[in-house]
């Protein structure tokens, strides 16, 4: 029996690889911190998949702590999915968002090397990497110069650097999958797609009677959680440890999405939706369209989920959350 170890593990793609991996036969441990509520850190796991996990109280900033968990667990697969990972409030804490997102990835390397560098690493680096580079054909693909825009952006190119010096100068099998934005009806209410659905839903049962955005001419390549927790396990499990954009290829803008649910809704998006200043970034990210050819190519990675299915998922997710 394989085991894998993830940080990040009750965050939305940490809780859906751990299905999938559970699902493959692989024994799952994963790092938990330590929060005053307890059980709201346990919501994105079934009754099933908790008696099938293990959890340990940990933290990216603790290294001794994860350097022991990794000495007596000896996994097979270090999934490090854990950060800080909302790009505009990386302004409001700048400096917490580079200790995780930056300094934790190293902490979790060193760990690595120290306890069990025999076994594969995955980093979950991200499309915000690329600020606002974009290839002459509109595309954001593995050799587009990382130009990025945000506290967020910059911790993370460190992280994904780390990882390929790591994996040079001590011969580790460490990986990057830079994946485009992935959403689900998991993904918290801050990010704008559950914002929009959320929002909407509520409107349509009469629970809301508004919508407040930031900038809605911004574009993203949006895919689902599922099909890219897929990805990083094809990634990790490739015989060379390489970096793989991970993408659906389109890209929709948010003005766009909003139309989408309103309309799937039944519902005027002009009547409701309006913008708030607070929700602009002091830099934005404009446009974002991945080309994964690579790992379509190299690993056989495809998603299965369209945008439109995406958006229908989780509207489906939130009508049954607050419906009837
Ligand atoms: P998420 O839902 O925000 O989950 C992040 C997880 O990290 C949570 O479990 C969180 O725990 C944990 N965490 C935060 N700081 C930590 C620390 N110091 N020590 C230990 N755990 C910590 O994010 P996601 O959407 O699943 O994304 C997973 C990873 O992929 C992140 O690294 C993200 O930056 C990256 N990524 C995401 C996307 C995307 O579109 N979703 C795209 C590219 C890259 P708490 O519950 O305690 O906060
Ligand atoms: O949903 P978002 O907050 O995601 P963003 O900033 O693209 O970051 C996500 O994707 C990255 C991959 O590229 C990940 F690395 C990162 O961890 C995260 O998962 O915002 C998407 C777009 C932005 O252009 C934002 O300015 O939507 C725009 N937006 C407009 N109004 C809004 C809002 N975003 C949020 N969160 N809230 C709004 O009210």
């Amino acid at each position: 029996m394989k085991k894998a170890f993830i940080t990040g593990i009750n965050g939305q793609d940490g809780s859906y690889l751990a299905e999938y991996l559970v699902e493959m036969g692989y024994e799952v441990h994963g790092i938990i911190r330590r929060s005053s509520n307890t059980e709201s850190q346990q919501e994105r796991f079934s009754a099933d998949l908790r008696s099938k996990i293990t959890t340990h109280y940990g933290d990216l900033l603790d290294q001794g702590g994860i350097e022991r968990l990794l000495d007596e667990i000896q996994p097979d697969e270090i999934y490090n999915l854990a950060a800080q990972s909302h790009v505009r409030v990386s302004f409001d804490i700048p400096q917490f968002t580079v200790q995780a997102n930056a300094i934790g990835v190293l902490n979790v390397l060193e760990a690595y090397r120290r306890s069990c560098p025999t076994a594969r690493f995955y980093q979950a680096s991200s499309s915000e990497m690329f600020g606002n580079s974009v290839d002459d054909d509109g595309f954001q693909r593995e050799s587009t110069p990382m130009t990025p825009v945000s506290p967020y952006g910059c911790s993370k190119l460190f992280g994904y650097s780390i990882v390929r010096n790591y994996r040079k100068a001590y011969n580790l099998h460490a990986c990057n999958g830079i994946l485009f934005n992935h959403e689900s009806p998991r993904r918290s209410s801050n990010f704008v797609t559950t914002k929009v659905v959320k929002t909407a839903v509520q409107i349509k049962l009469g629970l809301a009677d508004k919508l407040e955005l930031g900038n809605m001419d911004a574009y993203r390549d949006w895919g689902h959680s599922k099909d890219y927790v897929r990805a990083m396990h094809a990634i990790i499990n490739h015989d060379t440890p390489d970096d793989f954009v991970v993408s659906t290829m389109h890209t929709t803008s948010v003005r766009a999405m909003v139309e989408y649910v309103f309309g799937k809704l039944g519902l005027d998006h002009e009547k409701y939706v309006g913008q708030n200043p607070k929700f602009m970034r002091a830099e934005e990210l404009k446009y974002l369209k991945g080309n994964s050819t690579k790992i379509r190519e190299t690993l056989g990675w495809k998603p299965e989920y369209t945008f439109e299915a995406l958006m229908d998922d989780m509207i489906a997710g939130w009508l049954e959350k607050l419906g009837d």
